[in-house]
């Protein structure tokens, strides 16, 4: 499901949208469409969650950890060559005082949604707090703290992706009415 380039970069890809996209050949579904940055690797079991999701509808993701505090240069590298690699949403999950999305959204014109987690003494409200008031010009779409923000980024970006794409529009048209139905959700 997932390997891991240079730089560690992870991308996971899901294998039976990759053959109908290249039976299609419209949309190559290998090749990353979303870029999950996180602060620490100890954000990233909250990121694979949106990982996850993504996977599950077929989408490829590039997953790094890159800070906006500690690795400045890094970051600013990955958000300004996303849209050169083929990403066409950044999710960018940090904790505390998390500057990691805005970083992202000063860097790149990609639509950003921003994930607070809940790592610090203070639960997530300073993540939440730091990531959702950006100034106006320099927006990051804020999600929810946690693993319900991770996920539900992860289900904006496929709306997003979806606009241009009408196999995943279906895709998740089917979803919601397993949800109706009362299938649930991740
Ligand atoms: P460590 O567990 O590595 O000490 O990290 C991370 O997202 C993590 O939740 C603690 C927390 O620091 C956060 N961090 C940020 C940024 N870089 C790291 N908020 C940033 O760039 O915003």
């Amino acid at each position: 499901m997932k390997r891991e380039g240079s730089d560690g970069v992870v991308v996971g890809r899901g294998v039976s949208a990759s053959a109908r996209a290249r039976r299609s050949g419209r949309i190559d579904a290998r090749r990353a469409r979303v870029g999950i940055g996180m602060g620490s690797e100890s954000d990233r079991p909250v990121l694979d969650e949106a990982a996850h999701v993504l996977h599950e509808f077929g989408v490829a993701s590039e997953v790094v950890v890159r800070s906006a505090h500690r690795t400045p240069d890094a970051a600013r590298q990955w958000a300004r060559g996303a849209r050169a690699r083929g990403i066409q949403v950044i999710i960018a999950g940090a904790g505390g005082a998390a500057h990691l999305a805005g970083a992202m959204a000063a860097h790149s014109r990609l639509p950003v949604l921003g994930v607070p987690l809940a790592s610090s003494p203070l639960h997530g409200i300073d993540a939440l707090l730091s990531t959702v008031q950006m100034p106006p010009g320099v927006p990051v779409g804020t999600l929810g703290v946690g693993s319900w923000g991770a996920r539900n980024a992860a289900h904006l970006a496929l709306r997003i992706l979806a606009l241009g794409d009408p196999e995943l529009a279906a895709r998740l048209e089917a979803r919601a009415s397993e949800i109706v139905r009362g299938g649930g959700s991740r």
